[in-house]
């Protein structure tokens, strides 16, 4: 930081309450004592834009630029706080004034900017990138209804708009316009930014754009609207519904619409800069945060030789040293193909650049499985990435592998030296300093401060493994967690349940691969079991948290089941004594934060090779979870780390996994017919008991899903989930056991810092200096 902005800044913390009352005054005309706590949030927004102004600003010779078509940023009082380190002041301060900063930090609007765990990454990136002091921003879309919200409604998902945007807010509303051409069709851009604070360092920007003529009138009801007015719509929602031509086309708008305001962008910067664009690469470097943001490479190459006069080897030689590309999964859907078609429809200009990248490789290549335009002419997003791209990496270790050994490897035969692994992390100044005050101090009362700047410092932890004082704490923090999630459940969802009960969680989005389904039919049979008068020795509560693509009808399907067997389970007194079921209602980062310091079991049961990677994983376990899991994703670097005395792993390997999909000789009935406890299980969503609270067509739907598809393979590994799950439930009365296991996994959760993601990505990819 700089000596000028140092003193600034200093002088506004020393001053900290008066300039807090000098705010509260300007603004409300009121002392902070007299303030509502809205109106405190409003004060702590402007004190932090006014700490953050002062800030330093990355701006080195190279910067990253994080195209993304999700930021999953959460609330961002808590962490800006945090990370412009006056958390403590603040919170004193407000507590002087008869005020609860937890209170404050509660009326703050949630913004929805991302799905899942791709989006969720790039925010935590984000704060990884200021933290280590790099030059790096995000650029993404305003959404102003952001994903969906979701309500239960007969036991049903719906889907309502999520109105995020306030007058006063972390946006900051720009200058910068730019005009984005579809074709002969036009609209105007605009640039909102926002701050983002690195841990005790300086700012960064996230871009997020928006359309000046979009209507939000346009949504009726639920989350229809007119897909067609483009000029209207654009940035309305997050991945709008595509199961129809009008919902593609939007998702191409939209992508097309990143990509174009993220290549003016960054050419403006350029120019101001005066470098020169043959040279772009060693000023710039692109991450392309899965396909969505594919089309930055032919739109730079277009305005390369359209408007700067390059020929087009040297556009796409330098363009293609720019740009790196992320790929986190290996599910075919994501992995997204345009029809030709559909691109001449909408950004008419890109094509002629797409098929001239695409001659180049038939003219080099003749296997027709690295063709970027198929034989159907569907235009592959992704091979455009590999191609003209410099690097390519997975998101963990056996990912990674999966993409070199089967998914990509006609590629990686071609370009092995472009394919790099880079694990996943989570900023632990959210997941751990924000979301766990209790444990974030006495981690620092019994091994010092010094793990918030190097998270590999909490391995300091295992010194007192058998300290029984520092393992009651730690089992005293997360009772204390477990009961004030008890009480805000009871206020929220309306299901009262028992701290001392094991809480077992499984917060992810909703996908048959990462088998929620599964997790279900081991309710039924506890509950089965419970009724023929076997009790557990503790009780249990299996916590939920969950949204579906609202086109996904399966995965919808699976919700409809979970509340049916809350309704029904809740509700039976011979059963809620032992057990209780809650699926909470629209889950989003915020409910995470609360969720996951409350959690005993960590449910990662992803059908073996199907999760790249997983990051809840890392944050339970950074708060003292126990996993129960497959050998997938993320969960291998954590079994490898902890040792298999830490972990529950269970099911069949990726290997098996992927030879059953090449054979094609998994039927889900054989086990179904082999087991009397699977058929009990699954004969059950079809029972008069389900019937009677939920809905025929839901049920018979999933049930038959899983007697004659099930693709991905719940019925396999249903055995072996119920015999690891009541060992750990078991081995849950093994206090000390538990306890070590529990200090063993936050000693070795330093290595899921995002911090050091980021830093590997510099090391690898970036070369910031
Ligand atoms: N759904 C993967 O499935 C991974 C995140 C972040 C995902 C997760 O296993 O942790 O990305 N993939 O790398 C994805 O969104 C489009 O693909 C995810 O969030």
């Amino acid at each position: 930081m700089s000596k000028h902005t140092n003193m600034q800044r200093d002088v506004l913390v020393l001053n900290l309450e008066e300039q807090l009352e000098g705010i509260a005054d300007e603004k409300f005309g009121k002392t902070i004592k007299e303030c509502t706590d809205q109106e405190t949030y409003y004060i702590l927004l402007e004190m932090s834009s006014r700490l953050m102004d002062v800030a330093e600003v990355y701006n080195g010779e190279k910067k990253v630029y994080y195209i993304s078509m999700e930021f999953l940023i959460g609330k961002l009082l808590s962490n800006n706080l945090i990370n412009l380190r006056v958390y403590d002041r603040v919170k004193a301060i407000l507590e002087k004034n008869g005020k609860d900063l937890s209170k404050v930090e509660e009326c703050e609007p949630e913004p929805s900017l991302g799905n899942g765990g791709l989006g969720r990454l790039a925010a935590c990136f984000l704060d990884s990138i200021a933290t280590l002091g790099l030059a790096g921003e995000g650029i993404g879309l305003n959404y102003h209804f952001g994903l969906f919200k979701q309500v239960f409604k007969d036991h049903l998902q719906c889907a309502e708009k999520n109105d995020w945007i306030e007058e006063n807010s972390w946006l900051e509303k720009t200058d910068t316009t730019f005009e984005v051409a579809f074709g002969d069709k036009k609209v105007v851009s605009r640039l909102y930014n926002m701050n983002v604070v690195g841990y005790d360092t300086g700012v960064n920007k996230l871009r997020l754009f928006d359309i000046e003529s979009v209507d939000e009138s346009l949504v009726k009801k639920g989350i229809d609207f007119d897909k067609t007015k483009i000029d209207k719509n654009l940035t309305l929602f997050l991945y709008p519904d595509d199961s129809d031509e009008a919902g593609n086309l939007l998702r191409i708008y939209q992508e097309y619409f990143l990509v174009s305001n993220a290549a003016q962008l960054i050419l403006r910067e350029q120019k101001e800069r005066q470098y020169d664009l043959h040279e772009l690469h060693k000023h710039a470097v692109i991450q392309i945060n899965d396909t969505h943001p594919t089309m930055i490479i032919p739109e730079l190459i277009r305005i390369l030789v359209e408007e700067k006069a390059f020929n087009i080897d040297e556009a796409i030689n330098v363009v293609s040293k720019t740009c790196a590309y992320t790929n986190h999964t290996i599910l075919a859907e994501a992995l997204e193909t345009w029809p030709l078609k559909y691109l001449e429809k909408v950004v008419p200009q890109l094509v002629p650049y797409i098929k001239e990248l695409d001659k180049r490789i038939k003219a080099k290549y003749k296997n027709p499985k690295v063709q970027i335009i198929d034989k159907d002419k569907k235009v592959h997003m992704a091979f455009i990435d590999i191609h003209y791209g410099f690097s390519i990496n997975g998101v963990a270790a056996i990912h990674t592998d999966i993409l070199k050994d089967s998914e990509l490897n006609d590629f990686y035969k071609i370009y092995p030296e472009k394919f790099n692994n880079k694990t996943n992390g989570i900023t632990f100044r959210r997941w751990l300093l924000s979301c766990n005050h209790p444990l974030a101090d006495f981690l620092s009362e019994t091994i010092g401060d010094g793990f918030k700047k190097d998270a590999n410092k909490l391995e300091k932890l295992l010194e007192h493994i058998d300290n029984p004082e520092v393992l009651d704490k730690l089992e005293e923090i997360k009772m204390d967690k477990k009961k004030e999630l008890a009480s805000y459940l009871k206020d929220h969802e309306n299901v009262e349940v028992d701290p001392d009960s094991i809480f077992d969680i499984q917060v992810k989005r909703l996908h048959e691969y990462k088998r929620q389904q599964m997790n279900a039919l081991y309710i039924i049979h506890k509950y089965l079991e419970i009724k023929g008068g076997k009790k557990p020795v503790r009780p249990l509560t299996f916590i939920f948290g969950a949204k579906a693509a609202p086109a996904y009808v399966i995965a919808k399907d699976i919700i409809h089941l979970i509340l049916v067997l809350q309704e029904i389970i809740n509700n039976d007194p011979d059963v809620n004594k032992y057990m209780k079921v809650v699926m909470v209602e629209n889950y989003n980062v915020s409910y995470a934060e609360k969720l996951i310091p409350a959690c005993d079991v960590s449910e990662q049961i992803s059908l073996a090779s199907k999760e790249a990677s997983g990051t809840s994983n890392m944050k339970f376990m950074l708060n003292g979870a126990v996993t129960l899991g497959t050998d997938d994703g993320a969960n291998v670097e954590i079994h490898e780390l902890v040792g298999d005395d830490n972990i529950y792993i269970f099911g069949i390997s990726a290997d098996e996994v992927i030879k059953h999909y090449k054979k094609a000789d998994y039927v889900s009935k054989d086990y179904y017919k082999k087991s009397p406890v699977i058929k009990e299980a699954v004969d059950f969503i079809v029972s008069k008991e389900c019937l009677k609270v939920g809905h025929k067509e839901n049920l018979e739907r999933l049930y038959n899903e899983l007697l004659n598809k099930d693709w991905f393979m719940t019925l396999i590994d249903l055995e072996s989930y119920i015999a690891k799950k009541d060992e750990i439930f078991a081995d849950y009365e093994n206090r000390d056991k538990w306890k070590k296991m529990m200090l063993t996994n936050i000693a070795k959760a330093g290595y899921f810092s995002s911090d050091r993601t980021i830093a590997e990505y510099n090391r690898d990819i970036w070369h910031l200096g």
